[in-house]
């Protein structure tokens, strides 16, 4: 039943382009994380080599973009919505296949009550179960950096109780070691070059207040770069 349920989801969201699929067990999480579910399905979207070589040779991107009115055709932009999206079908696929699913997309988290604008945060953040599923470590930038394409990844998640082989990793230890590229690159100093730990809070990491989303901690990391150089054997 577990095998089929798995390879069934797979093959559905294969064929609607998440190159990212792990069923993560979270029976262990607090009643608020896991809404009382037992596991989580996440997916993700990697980004394209030609979009990271793009914002990784821009001065500023975010801003030319919104300075050209085009900041609703940026590919991350875009694969946010289309994570989300895909995660909401899921989990109404999940229920009428007669089990239950909450979609954690932003909008479903908003309209649900459980996302924090003051704090801006969610009770299971994506990447706490991407840790769990063994995918990387927290950046200093406070990102999920993954070995094989670094930070370059939009993400969402389902909570549910469908019958699924899950997983459950320790997070892994961080890889930064003494880079500080991504402190580096954010100019408005909302990162403050400090390794990530299991007890880490969010603000030792990075003053969200400050972030302005130009995308640059993301595109900038080494291990991002890595992907981008490795695929393309040029560096940008
Ligand atoms: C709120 C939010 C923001 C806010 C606040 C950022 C933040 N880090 O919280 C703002 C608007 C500033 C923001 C900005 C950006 N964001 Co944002 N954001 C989110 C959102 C909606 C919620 C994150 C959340 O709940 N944070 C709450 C805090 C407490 O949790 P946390 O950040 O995960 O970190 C702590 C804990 O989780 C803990 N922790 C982590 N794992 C584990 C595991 C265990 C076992 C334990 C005990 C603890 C633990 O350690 C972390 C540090 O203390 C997520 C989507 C989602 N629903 O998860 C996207 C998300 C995190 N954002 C994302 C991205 C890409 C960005 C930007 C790069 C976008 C841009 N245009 O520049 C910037 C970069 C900012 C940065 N460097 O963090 C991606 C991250 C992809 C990746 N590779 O990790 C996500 C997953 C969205 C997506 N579609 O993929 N974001």
């Amino acid at each position: 039943m577990k095998v089929r349920m798995g390879n069934l989801l797979r093959e559905r969201l294969q064929s609607q382009g998440v190159n990212m699929i792990h069923f993560v067990d979270i029976s262990g999480m607090s009643p608020n994380q896991n809404r009382g579910f037992s596991s989580a399905i996440l997916l993700g979207m990697t980004l394209s080599l030609q979009y990271l070589k793009i914002v990784s040779n821009s001065d500023d991107y975010v801003g030319q973009m919104k300075m050209d009115g085009l900041i609703d055709q940026d590919e991350f932009h875009l694969k946010e919505l289309a994570t989300d999206r895909i995660a909401d079908e899921l989990a109404k696929y999940i229920t009428d296949s007669g089990y239950e699913a909450f979609s954690q997309s932003e909008n479903n988290l908003l309209n649900e009550g459980v996302y924090n604008e003051k704090y801006k945060s969610t009770p299971l953040p994506h990447k706490t179960i991407a840790l769990m599923a063994g995918l990387g470590w927290i950046g200093k930038n406070n990102l999920l950096v993954t070995p094989e394409y670094g930070c370059a990844i939009s993400m969402c998640s389902v909570l549910t109780n469908s019958p699924l082989n899950t997983v459950w990793n320790l997070p892994t230890k961080s890889q930064c070691g003494d880079c500080s590229i991504c402190e580096n690159n954010c100019n408005v100093d909302a990162l403050k070059g400090q390794t990530w730990g299991i007890c880490a809070s969010r603000d030792r990491l990075i003053d969200v207040f400050k972030c302005t989303t130009c995308l640059k901690c993301m595109v900038n990391c080494r291990y991002t770069q890595a992907y981008v150089t490795k695929e393309l054997g040029i560096t940008c």
